[in-house]
């Protein structure tokens, strides 16, 4: 059934295409949703500023997502940051956070939390700074 598939492959193309590495994204995915994500600078380096820039490319549910909320912890010392972040929509599904500092050499867990309305999905991404 050719005209079924095509209106199904229509319902699932709610998202954007997801850019690859070589525009300097990385990929990050669960069972939910998938985001790809670039650093801004591409290198992070302790106690400097940078930021993330993400594209939404597959999401629960068909709603747009409103905002990423992007934050980092240190488990093993139960900590954040010690700046908040500033999150900006540049373009539907295209979204950047900048302000984002790691004021400490070890490991980090950076949190990706996308918002459609009151639904939270959360992606999470492990980065080891090194002294
Ligand atoms: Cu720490």
């Amino acid at each position: 059934m050719p005209w079924t598939a095509a209106l199904s492959a229509l319902a699932a193309s709610n998202s954007a295409a997801c850019p690859g590495p070589e525009q300097g994204f990385v990929r990050l995915a669960s069972a939910e949703a998938e985001i790809a994500y670039r650093w801004t600078p591409d290198e992070l380096k302790i106690g400097q500023f940078f930021g993330v820039e993400m594209v939404a490319c597959r999401l629960p549910g068909g709603e747009a997502v409103d905002t990423i909320v992007v934050d980092a912890q240190m488990p093993a010392h139960g900590h954040g940051m010690n700046y908040r972040p500033r999150s900006t929509r540049l373009a539907p599904d295209r979204y950047l956070v900048s302000g984002l500092m790691l004021h400490m050499a070890g490991h980090w867990r950076v949190t990706f939390d996308l918002f459609q309305g009151t639904k939270r999905t959360r992606l999470t991404h492990d980065v080891t700074l090194k002294p």
